[in-house]
């Protein structure tokens, strides 16, 4: 077939170094990004088959997200806007690692194990990058793979990783979810907020204003082209905006959240990361100690502000918090015995929270690393729409809550600008400070770390990664140390971004057993 001709012709532009073997891992690909061209090409072949496929458009994020500046990677976006299905990212796999005489073969097969009909099919590809010096390369190598298998596009250039995914969701929706367009996405976002604030009349200035680092990334870049529509409602202070310092460079969300520290010595601020699908918060106290707001206590704000509007709308829906291995325990105590809300626990991942929390009416799903968002059930949102309908009074107040608050969420994936929003919609609203929501519930001391091994694979874990199966007898191990401290948990697990092994441990007190031995007369052993 002429097509296959083609496909090959134009994969040879874009060669495979030989042997190498990358995997399309928790948020695909990512390396460094001399070695992506040929990913990038194939990607676009694939996003191109999964159109025809879905009969829906489907979205290709160029992005390397937190990593440094010098990686890159590439994200698939399926039809609402959520990520690629798990039996596609094993075809991607499989696309990316085929050497150059093979790719065609692979192809083939995907094509009839999916009984693709290549013949009079539409495709519609939607294309998105990030700021990364290789971004603009690379996504061109995406759109050269559209064309090969004569698939349409579209270039939105520089986008945020959720406004691509907005974008997808939007059009496939026919524009029920939004207008499919970053103008379309920020006037969405900014009505719901100026509609949310305005039940805060008297905020003072200090509560409009907000200190948000950029990553020196895209989310700085869109942050201030959404300012106008926000109409003075939110007055946004930008640093690391990518003016003078390095993508993710000593600044970002993972920067902040894994350090612990800030970039600078500040009061409320927030932090993005280089794709802006990631926020932290934090502060620094009046002893110049550093305060970290993490997705935990993002969770834990924005599922008591739905409890309690739930409450006074009357209105009976189920609410879940999900979280990872990852959550502070105190967390989870602070959800659960105080707040009396379900909580779940998935793999580390958004798509495996995502996949959770679609089983509620309302789930509220954060990663500690300020990765998540809200989901709400299609009968949930009717039945907000009709209380704002049918009731008056506090209800009616309630449910028009409710109403701007599902506008301003983007349901499709964790999104910085919109998850901040909402963040300082509530503080407005509850009349809350960041010192006050920091204190909701104190976190366990805790550390983690990376472990390099010979072969991370021989770890295999259960019970949502907080229990391994092998090899045999750490588990054991793990137990008889944690059962000495006391609200003691640890867990290992391979990541799925990096060839590491990852450790992770908590407890009530960080007080060391050589402190204990020569203090409090403990044994050491
Ligand atoms: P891995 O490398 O599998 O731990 C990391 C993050 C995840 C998620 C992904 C994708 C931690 C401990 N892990 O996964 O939460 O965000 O990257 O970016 O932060
Ligand atoms: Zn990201």
């Amino acid at each position: 077939m002429a097509q296959w001709q083609e496909v090959s012709e134009k994969s040879k532009l874009h060669p495979k170094p030989v042997g190498l073997v990358l995997q399309y891992g928790t948020a695909g690909f990512r390396t460094n990004a001399d070695h992506l061209d040929h990913v990038m090409f194939r990607m676009g072949l694939l996003a191109t088959l999964r159109s025809i496929n879905t009969k829906a458009i489907i979205g290709v994020m160029v992005t390397a997200s937190h990593n440094p500046e010098e990686d890159n990677g590439v994200k698939l976006i399926d039809p609402m806007g959520e990520m690629l299905t798990p039996a596609w990212e094993v075809y991607a796999t499989q696309l990316a690692n085929a050497e150059q005489d093979h790719l065609i073969t692979v192809l083939k097969d995907l094509v009839q194990k999916e009984s693709i009909d290549l013949t009079n099919q539409e495709a519609e590809v939607f294309v998105g990058r990030d700021t990364r010096s290789s971004s603009a390369r690379l996504s061109d190598a995406v759109l050269d793979g559209v064309t090969a298998l004569d698939g349409r596009s579209k270039d939105y250039g520089l986008v945020t990783t959720p406004q691509l995914h907005y974008m997808v969701c939007c059009c496939n929706t026919r524009g029920g979810y939004g207008k499919a367009s970053v103008e379309g996405y920020y006037s969405k976002l900014s009505q719901a907020f100026i509609q949310l604030t305005k039940s805060a009349p008297n905020r003072t200035d200090d509560q409009k204003c907000l200190l948000v680092d950029g990553a020196n990334g895209i989310g700085a870049l869109k942050l201030r082209e959404m300012e106008p529509y926000l109409q003075g409602a939110l007055k946004v202070s930008l640093f690391c905006d990518g003016t003078g310092g390095k993508l993710n460079h000593q600044c970002g969300a993972d920067f902040v959240k894994v350090q612990q520290n800030s970039p600078k010595g500040i009061n409320r601020c927030c932090s993005f990361d280089g794709d802006a699908d990631r926020i932290v918060y934090y502060y620094s106290d009046d002893h110049g100690r550093f305060h970290l707001l993490d997705g935990d206590k993002i969770a834990t704000l924005i599922s008591t502000f739905l409890k309690e509007l739930l409450t006074k709308a009357g209105l009976d829906l189920k609410i879940a918090v999900v979280q990872t291995a990852y959550a502070n325990g105190s967390s989870t105590r602070y959800l659960e015995d105080t707040m009396k809300v379900i909580v779940r626990c998935a793999k580390t991942g958004v798509k495996h929270l995502h996949h959770v929390a679609q089983e509620f009416d309302i789930g509220v799903y954060f990663e500690a690393n300020g990765h998540g968002t809200v989901l709400f059930s299609k009968a949930a949102e009717e039945k907000i729409q009709q209380l704002c309908d049918d009731s008056e009074g506090e209800r009616q107040g309630a449910a028009t809550l409710l109403k701007n608050s599902v506008d301003l969420i983007n349901q499709t994936v964790g999104d910085a600008i919109s998850d901040m929003l909402l963040i300082e919609a509530i503080l407005a609203i509850k009349g809350m400070t960041v010192q006050q929501w920091d204190a909701i519930y104190t976190d366990l001391p805790n550390r983690q770390l990376k472990v390099k091994v010979s072969d991370r694979r021989v770890i295999d874990t259960k019970d949502a990664e907080r229990k391994t199966v092998s090899p045999a007898g750490l588990q054991e191990a793990i137990d008889r140390l944690v059962e000495r401290h006391q609200d003691g948990r640890s867990f290992v697990r391979p990541s799925g971004t990096e060839d590491v092994v990852r450790v992770y441990s908590e407890a009530a007190t960080q007080v060391t057993r050589l402190l204990n031995h020569l203090y409090l007369n403990q044994p050491l052993h």
